[in-house]
């Protein structure tokens, strides 16, 4: 059952113990009318990345989602995306741990990880679901999943942890400041992507990013104010949207 889990924030939060998927919770509140609720799970038990890949969701973690109502068209919502890794970003730094952002929504931990130099591990990722209009959503829901008192081995992937990275961190504390983070920024919407230039691991890299419409390769050199990565490939410049991002590793 929904317990309360106390936080000063702009969010209603809703916890539970154990989930099939927070973001499906938040789409049923959603649909339901609701904004501004913050569903926290300490376990999913079928958490989700993008494109239908499983997502490693031990007890531990921080699994939210949060139901947002902006008044926005949906090419504006990749920046909630941002924004979320900004965020997430920001709390592992004050915790000590030496993130960065991987376009288009994941927290890495760039000297982590394996030796293979695909360029670090990966402490969080963002999955963004969203129903509406061509002109203005109706919901958005942005999902946050991070590794904060988890054990890597636990997790798929090339994976570290708050906990791996500089030891125990408490959980609310860090849920806290991500949620205070993601206030400001959406409260600034025009101060976004400066934000997470900033804070990016990507852009200046040589990249390779996989689309489903096939691959491009080039210098990574800047995002547009939508948040899409502008790539400098041998036949010009071509912009990426993170939704036809199926992998980008730097080469
Ligand atoms: C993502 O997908 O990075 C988005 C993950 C979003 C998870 C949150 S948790 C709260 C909310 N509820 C949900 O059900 N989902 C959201 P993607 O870019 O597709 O990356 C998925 C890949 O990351 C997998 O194929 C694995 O290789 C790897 N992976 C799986 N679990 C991981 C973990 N806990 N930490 C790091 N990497 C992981």
């Amino acid at each position: 059952a929904a317990v309360a889990f106390e936080l000063d924030a702009d969010f209603d939060v809703e916890y539970h113990d154990a989930l099939p998927s927070t973001n499906d919770r938040a789409r049923e509140l959603a649909a339901d009318g609701a904004s501004d609720v913050a569903v926290i799970a300490d376990r999913q038990t079928g958490g989700r990345g993008r494109r239908g890949r499983e997502w490693s969701s031990p007890s531990g973690g921080v699994w939210m989602s949060l139901v947002l109502r902006p008044d926005v068209p949906p090419a504006r919502v990749p920046l909630l995306t941002l924004a979320a890794a900004v965020a997430v970003t920001d709390a592992a730094r004050e915790a000590g741990v030496d993130a960065a952002i991987k376009w288009p929504n994941d927290v890495i931990v760039p000297d982590a990880g394996d030796d293979s130099g695909r360029g670090g591990a990966k402490l969080c990722g963002v999955l963004t679901e969203m129903e509406g209009e061509a002109s203005r959503v109706s919901w958005v829901v942005v999902g946050i999943g991070a590794n904060v008192d988890v054990d890597p081995d636990e997790l798929a992937g090339d994976a570290t942890s708050v906990r791996a990275e500089v030891g125990d961190v408490p959980r609310r504390a860090f849920v806290q400041r991500v949620l205070e983070r993601f206030d400001e920024l959406r409260s600034d919407p025009a101060g976004i992507v400066d934000a997470w230039r900033e804070r990016a691991a990507t852009l200046g890299e040589r990249v390779r990013v996989e689309t489903t419409d096939g691959d491009i390769e080039g210098d990574a050199v800047d995002v547009t104010e939508y948040g899409a990565l502008v790539v400098d490939t041998e036949d010009g410049e071509r912009v990426v949207h993170a939704g036809d991002c199926q992998h980008l590793r730097t080469t």
